[in-house]
């Protein structure tokens, strides 16, 4: 399969790691759009949230976890923004599932 997300988890492709556990990846995105903003994606290939299996619920729950555990290590006290981009419309660009972390600075409500 010819996914660009499953060849940075396999680090075929090299990326700034941010956090790792045996269920998901986190590193950084490599255009950033907050001064912290990390994706978060599972290890196994979803193309998207629409696509996950009521048995992959618990890894869903993992992936919000880890992101809530990243943004307390980065100290983002002040708020931010866990985004999931889902299909065209939603503004979906990799077809394989990530959270986006944003927070270091004000983000308006709402989104474009
Ligand atoms: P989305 O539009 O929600 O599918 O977000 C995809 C994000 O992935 C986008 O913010 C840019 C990021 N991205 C795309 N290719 C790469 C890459 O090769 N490395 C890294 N670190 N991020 C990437």
């Amino acid at each position: 399969m010819n996914c660009i997300f499953c060849k940075i988890i396999e680090g075929k492709i090299p990326s700034t790691p941010v956090y790792q556990d045996e269920q998901g990846y986190a590193f950084a995105d490599v255009n950033p759009q907050a001064p912290v903003h990390v994706l978060i994606a599972p290890r196994e290939h979803i193309a998207s949230i629409d696509e996950a299996s009521t048995d992959q619920r618990a890894l869903l729950g993992h992936l919000l976890w880890a992101a809530s555990e990243i943004a307390r290590k980065k100290g983002l006290e002040n708020g931010y923004r866990i985004v999931v981009n889902t299909g065209s419309d939603g503004g979906q660009t990799v077809d394989h599932l990530h959270l986006h972390l944003l927070g270091g600075r004000l983000l308006a409500w709402p989104p474009g």
